[in-house]
């Protein structure tokens, strides 16, 4: 690997494959342990990286829980996560061993909310129900009555965490003419709400019961584990579908699929999944279903962003600046 003779260069070390142009100027930047082969580290060599680097760059599949954090020497100072979520990182171990934490947010927010509408659409729409026949050779041709869906258009929207993510989701969901719904912890302030013509509820129960389609647009934390618990799934209408391109620990996936199963959620459109990339056999077995493998910010673009993210995350903070996405224990 080329260096620069810089002799202050923080050990950084990344546990996944990043994008090229990334990568590259990473090691231009940093004396620098790339993952070229993209295997995933063992809780084992999660410690050993912790152990021996200033600043580690994990991703969603790796866990940084108490035990690796504990695991760090003195030398780790930095997780510059390479994604927004953070719900793989023991935070709190994190600051209370004076180690800091920074994400990358904003970069993926419009790829993310193209994804929830993208599913948003194909449920409703059946159109992965349409492609399997066709490729299959089953299509005999248009009658007045194959695979009709239900309109979008005027439909109810709950969403649930308006953040960013959810923001983008109201915007797009606003253009197709849906009428937007939200249920989050703090309300959002009267002109946001008024420009997204969204309407706020502060019982989530009664929002579920009324909407059309429901789409989890929250980060995964304590409280929203399990938020939609068999018990809150069973307040949605038969006729409402539900979307989840957040975390899949947020829905009870089991729950989930036993009341799709007997006609008493219509269906769902998941990118997430509670054990990924195991996905729980009863979902595999349902029709009206969409089954993502976790890509909602799978662009170049939203990629290379996250990694420049992670780049003036490290810059920052190894030239003894606050890193601008530093997180802080919720
Ligand atoms: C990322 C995500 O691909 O950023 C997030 O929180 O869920 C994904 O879009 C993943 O986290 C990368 O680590």
């Amino acid at each position: 690997m080329s260096q620069t003779g810089n002799t202050h260069r923080p050990k950084v070390i990344v546990t996944r494959k990043l994008p090229d142009s990334i990568e590259t100027r990473m090691a231009e930047l940093f004396d620098v342990t790339l993952n070229l082969k993209d295997i995933p580290f063992s809780a084992e060599q999660l410690k050993a990286a912790a152990a021996e680097a200033d600043v580690l760059v994990p991703t969603v599949t790796d866990t940084i829980d108490e035990g690796v954090i504990a695991a760090a020497g003195d030398r780790l100072k930095l997780i510059a996560n390479f994604g927004a979520g953070v719900d793989h990182i023991d935070v709190s171990a994190a600051q209370a061993k004076g180690v800091a934490v920074t994400n990358t947010p904003g970069v993926l927010t419009e790829d993310t909310a193209d994804l929830t509408m993208a599913l948003l659409l194909s449920v409703p729409r059946r159109l992965f129900e349409g492609e399997k026949i066709l490729r299959a050779g089953k299509w005999t041709g248009w009658t007045p009555t194959f695979l009709m869906g239900h309109r979008i258009e005027g439909k109810r929207l709950g969403i649930i965490g308006m953040g960013r993510i959810g923001q983008a989701v109201a915007r797009r969901a606003k253009a197709f003419n849906m009428s937007v719904h939200y249920h989050k912890r703090t309300r959002l302030p009267a002109q946001t709400e008024a420009e997204l013509e969204a309407t706020y509820w502060e019982d989530l129960d009664q929002m579920l019961a009324r909407m059309d389609i429901v789409s989890v647009n929250c980060p995964l934390t304590e409280d929203t584990n399990r938020l939609l618990d068999r018990a809150r799934l069973k307040k949605l209408q038969p006729h409402a579908v539900i979307i989840n391109t957040a975390r899949g620990e947020i829905i009870d996936e089991e729950a989930l699929a036993d009341l799709i199963e007997v006609g008493r959620i219509a269906g769902a459109g998941l990118d997430v999944f509670a054990e990924e990339p195991q996905i729980n056999p009863k979902l595999l077995e349902l029709e009206n279903v969409v089954l993502l493998p976790h890509m909602g910010s799978a662009t170049i673009e939203a990629r290379v962003g996250m990694g420049e993210k992670v780049l003036i995350n490290i810059r920052a903070f190894t030239d003894g600046h606050r890193p601008p996405d530093r997180v802080i224990p919720g």
